[in-house]
């Protein structure tokens, strides 16, 4: 192409190009959604997808769109970076970002902007929109427009460069959400090179560039490595936990609680009468508790940390907030076990990986680490014995447990159910892979994030089924998370909404001694909508459960579906 007849719009070409190299160094799905100042990004993205290089998710709102991405980065560990355009946009992905950087999830949010000169000036959809988590993001870039078709390939491998040691590699010292805000000026889109006339110049200009240097966490945050004696440890683990600390603690014989998000329930000790009542008990003989993770589920799991007869550490590598109720944790980044210690592990040998060798994708995703060709086949139920059948709530877990397998996965919005599996799957049910957003608890955005996991295991493993527990305020909460552009596959999800009209968990707490019509008014906020009328404005099939025998019917179609369960006033089936 001579100087003449060069057409190219540099927005096209550093957006085409930007894309790229990310997909370069092991991006695989992009979640777009539709703006004007974007508009040369998004339609990089729908090039990418027409090649097959990319799997494109596109969500019209941005707040589905940031939980969609966010699921995807929990399943996978690696973030679906999340198109968007400039102003209002942005501020939606702030929900699934601050979850993202609690719980420590990549997430890479590439936002749109108009070029800085409009800031401040009153320009229509502008706001001061770059760096928008503060420090709470790993990464903040405020990019210059390109202006100059010919120093597109180089400034999209730049912005790649300095971004990808953060944002996508997998052993980063820093993980969470990083924001490239990218300013665009007109034309905003047009023509460009093709893909492949493209690549071999982005392969080139990132390999001549160098990546900066991972900034190591300060020294003084990190003590350690920490030895503990086997016989008088507890090891609690929460969401994000280490698996490896986890396996090596019920090798030992340690006492190991795994809360259910910590993904790792296999490894629990078997202790009497529950976890809870064995630390109501004062946890006989434990002297130190190791924290891995961010335990959230239980009041005695917070108590037992703070018991200051007992000395508390905690796992955590990396710089950020950890899990220390008493403000006066060991903050270690390795904990070494000796001795041996008198507990073993309730789960099956064969829940266990096959091999600690690489770190699995998923903590507890035993089809990630053995083998991950073998069908998902449904497991027994393990026999209910703590609740009565006409425990709706403890049916609906025991209904999903035993209708997926190590391939499948188990999504547990926050609220009353995540409790209530987390108190009643034994560890011989452990080998279903659990994910859930307890970092900040939010109710916000998870049937989005739910589907992200849907995607993500599916592409890995292709009958893989994701099942969603629900309360009904938390899918009020996401209804939007429902709308899939009718060219897009339906994310294979089986959402179970667990209605017992609105918010039961404000029940146990001091609010529910309020004035009855008040706290309704107020607190547990019940919802009238219909559900049957809900999925079907969504394209969503939709059963009603009565009874165990018909939710496990609707669950074993595999299809995806909306399953309802409500539940009485004493948590019977209604
Ligand atoms: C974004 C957000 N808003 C509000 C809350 C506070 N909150 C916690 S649980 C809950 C009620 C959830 O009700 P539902 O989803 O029906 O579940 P249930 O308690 O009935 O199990 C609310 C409002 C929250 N955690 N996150």
């Amino acid at each position: 192409m001579t100087a003449g007849d060069d057409r190219r719009a540099p927005a096209s070409e550093f957006a085409l190009a930007l894309l790229l190299a990310l997909v370069e160094r092991g991006v695989t799905d992009l979640v777009v959604s539709p703006g004007s100042r974007s508009q040369a990004l998004a339609l990089a993205a729908a090039e990418l997808e027409r090649a097959g290089r990319i799997r494109l998710h596109v969500r019209v709102d941005e707040r589905d769109a940031g939980f969609l991405a966010l699921g995807m980065g929990l399943a996978t560990g690696r973030p679906a970076p999340v198109v968007t355009t400039s102003g209002s946009a942005v501020a939606n992905l702030m929900p699934a970002a601050l979850e993202a950087a609690r719980d420590r999830t990549p997430m890479l949010l590439l936002t749109a902007d108009r070029p800085s000169w409009l800031r401040g000036t009153g320009a229509n959809q502008t706001t001061d929109q770059a760096g928008l988590l503060g420090d709470r993001a790993v990464l903040n870039l405020d990019v210059a427009p390109v202006t100059d078709a010919d120093a597109a390939v180089a400034a999209a491998a730049a912005v790649a460069l300095e971004a990808l040691p953060v944002a996508l590699e997998a052993r980063a010292l820093r993980r969470g959400p990083a924001q490239i805000d990218l300013q665009f000026t007109e034309p905003l889109s047009g023509p460009h090179t093709p893909i492949e006339a493209l690549l071999p110049r982005v392969r080139r200009a990132l390999a001549a560039g160098r990546a900066p240097l991972d900034v190591a966490p300060p020294a003084a945050v990190l003590g350690g490595p920490v030895t503990v004696d086997a016989a008088s440890t507890l090891v609690l683990a929460g969401q994000g936990a280490d698996a490896d600390l986890v396996r090596r603690a019920a090798e030992r014989g340690c006492a190991v609680i795994a809360e259910i998000t910590s993904g790792l329930r296999r490894w629990q000790s078997e202790l009497p009468g529950g976890y809870r009542a064995w630390l109501d008990a004062g946890a006989p003989g434990v002297r130190t508790v190791v924290a891995t993770g961010l335990p959230t589920l239980s009041r005695q799991a917070r108590q037992v940390a703070l018991r200051p007869d007992l000395r508390l550490v905690t796992r955590a590598p990396l710089p950020g907030e950890c899990f220390d109720p008493g403000h006066r944790t060991e903050r270690v980044a390795e904990v070494r076990i000796t001795g041996r210690g008198p507990w073993t592990p309730g789960g099956r040998a064969e829940d266990a990986p096959a091999s600690a060798a690489g770190a699995p994708i998923h903590p507890d995703d035993p089809a990630d680490t053995a083998d991950a060709t073998a069908p998902s086949a449904p497991r027994p139920t393990a026999p209910t014995s703590c609740m009565p059948p006409a425990d709706a709530r403890g049916a609906v877990v025991d209904a999903v447990w035993a209708a997926s397998g190590p391939a499948d996965a188990v999504y547990l919005a926050s609220s009353t159910m995540v409790r209530v599996a987390d108190e009643r799957v034994d560890p011989g049910r452990g080998g279903v892979p659990v994910l859930a957003h307890r970092g900040l608890a939010g109710i916000d955005g998870t049937v989005s994030a739910a589907s992200g996991v849907a995607l993500a295991r599916v592409a890995r493993h292709p009958d893989a089924v994701t099942r969603l527990v629900i309360g009904d305020l938390a899918l009020a909460h996401d209804v939007g998370g429902l709308l899939v552009p009718p060219v897009e596959a339906r994310p294979p999800l089986q959402i179970v909404v667990v209605d017992d009209r609105g918010g039961s968990i404000f029940a146990g707490l001091e609010v529910a001694q309020a004035d009855p019509a008040l706290y309704d008014r107020v607190v547990r906020t019940p919802q009238r909508y219909e559900l049957t009328a809900l999925a079907r404005a969504y394209g969503w099939g939709h059963v009603r459960a009565h009874d165990p025998a018909e939710l496990a019917a609707a669950l074993a179609t595999r299809r995806p579906l909306i399953v309802e369960v409500r539940v009485d006033d004493v948590g019977g089936w209604a």
